[in-house]
This record gives C-alpha cells, structure tokens and sequence, in this order.
C-alpha cells in the first residue's frame, strides 16, 4: 500500500496523507514518499498543490511516536534533518500549496500544516503541539514557523502547554485562513485552486516568491527583492501575452 496517494487534474494535484489506520502518523517510510511525491510533482508544472489527510479523524496525529521512541540522538539528528529538508521543500514547492485540514493535526502534522502556503480547515480540526509532555521540541520547524506566523509569545503558549485548539481560536490568531463545515473542507480547496489556476502562473509563482524571501528581510529589502521580481516578470512572453490580451 502506499502511504501517499497523488491525484493530478487540470494541473492541480491532490496529495493525500494515507495511513489511516495510524492517523496518518508520519513515519520515515511516509516522509520519503513525500519528498519523492513532491519531487514529481514538481516536473508536472502544477498551477496548485491541495495537502490532506485520509480517513474521517486526521490530517496527521504527528510523527510516529513507535518509531521515534528507542532513537538515538544521531538517529533522530539524521531523522530530523531528512524531516525539515521535506518540509522545508513543501514551504518553498513552486506552486502554491493549500492544506486542507480535518480532525487531528497534532505534533508534525501541525508543522505540515505551517509549511503550507494556505490553510483552509474544517469545522473538525483540532491542532496541537503535544512534544513537550513527550520530553521532545517539536522538530519539523514548529518552533520557528508558529512563531513567525503568529507571535513568539503565543507559539510558546501552545508549545509549553500543549495544549488543544479549535478552528476558531485557528482562524481568529491567523493559523489558518477559512475554516468551513467539514462536508465542504474539499469543495472549498478545489474552488481556491482552480481559482488560483485561472491566473497566469509566473505572476503566482514570482509572487509567492517574492513573499517568501520578503519575510526574513527588513522591509527596504524585501521591497528590493519585489522590485527584482517584478522586472523579471517582463523578461517572458507571459507578461506581454496577458497585458495585450487585456487591452484588446
Ligand atoms: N504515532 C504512532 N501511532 C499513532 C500516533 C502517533 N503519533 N497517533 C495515533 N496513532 C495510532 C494509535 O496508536 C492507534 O493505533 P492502534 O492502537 O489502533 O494500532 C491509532 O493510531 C488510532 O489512535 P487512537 O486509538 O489513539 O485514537 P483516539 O481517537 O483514541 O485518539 C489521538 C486520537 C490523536 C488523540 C491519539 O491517537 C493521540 O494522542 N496520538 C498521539 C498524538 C501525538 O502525541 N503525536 C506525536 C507528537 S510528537 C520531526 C518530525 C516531526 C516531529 C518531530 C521531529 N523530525 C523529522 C525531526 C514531530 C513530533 C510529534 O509529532
């Protein structure tokens, strides 16, 4: 059985967590069929990547806890290194990347969930960072993502207590995006990808990366880095091509 399901129509791909039966839990097994997922994917010249999760309780319930629990500190430096180089290739994958969130998303499932470009969430989900209560940080860019997402103050709410939060408190912190009734999460993801498609997909593509290396600078910088972007968008015929047709 695979442990990633990839479904691609209209240059939109659908990449589904599948392991059910463990809530998804991320295994080593199930990381490197992400990173050889996305690795595919990436050749295909997607419009928009929508990321979710099988079965009715969870987007992810986490890393694997069975595998995780007799590592030793090189084990988990080498697992920890092959996670954030997976996840770190999700947040920066060339097409904009919707996480479509029910039930769990626990742990790494969260930090999956952080290194999505958009979260829409159903009335199910419930997030949280429980590492702590099991002696461990959270070890897939939790700590640096929550934080640049919301606040420090408030990642550290979340990660000391570990405790467990609704969509709403999601949604009013700016964690996710939409929160809708879990019969629409899916409708909702594809309604956002096909409109995102309709775009032309170099503005999308300079523009999330615009916004990407923007957030690390001060915001001379960044305008710099948007300047740049910008510029190079009238190096295609992309650019002529959509602004011609505009004026006719
Ligand atoms: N790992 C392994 N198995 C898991 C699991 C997990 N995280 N979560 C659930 N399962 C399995 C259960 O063992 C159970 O298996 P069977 O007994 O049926 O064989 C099955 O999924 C169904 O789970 P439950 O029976 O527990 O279902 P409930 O509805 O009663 O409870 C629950 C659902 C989500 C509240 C509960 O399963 C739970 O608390 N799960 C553990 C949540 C958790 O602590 N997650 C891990 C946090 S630590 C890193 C990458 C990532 C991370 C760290 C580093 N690098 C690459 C370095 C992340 C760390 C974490 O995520």
């Amino acid at each position: 059985m695979t442990l990633i399901n990839l479904e691609v129509k209209d240059k939109i791909a659908l990449l589904t967590l599948n392991r059910p039966e463990a809530l998804n839990a991320l295994n080593s097994a199930m990381l490197g069929e992400l990173f050889h997922s996305l690795k595919k994917l990436e050749e295909d010249d997607l419009r928009c990547l929508i990321v979710t999760g099988s079965g009715e309780k969870a987007f992810a319930a986490g890393a694997d806890i069975s595998e995780m629990v007799e590592m030793t500190p090189d084990e988990a430096e080498e697992f920890a290194a092959f996670g954030q180089k997976v996840f770190s290739y999700l947040s920066t994958f060339p097409c904009p990347v919707i996480a479509a969130i029910h039930g769990y998303a626990l742990g790494g499932g969260f930090e999956l969930v952080l290194a999505c470009d958009i979260r829409i969430a159903a009335d199910t989900a419930r997030f949280s960072f429980p590492e702590t209560g099991l002696a461990i940080t959270p070890g897939c860019g939790g700590t640096q993502r929550l934080a640049r997402l919301t606040q420090a103050s408030y990642a550290m709410d979340l990660i000391f207590t570990g405790r467990r939060i609704k969509g709403e408190e999601a949604l009013e912190k700016g964690i996710i995006n939409r929160l809708v009734p879990a019969i629409e999460l899916m409708d909702e993801a594809w309604k956002m990808a096909e409109g995102i498609a309709t775009k032309a997909p170099l503005g999308v593509r300079m523009s999330k990366e615009a916004i990407l290396r923007g957030l690390d600078l001060d915001l001379e910088k960044g305008l710099e880095v948007e300047a740049e972007l910008f510029a190079e968008c009238f190096n295609s015929s992309d650019q002529k091509d959509a602004m011609r047709a505009f004026l006719k």
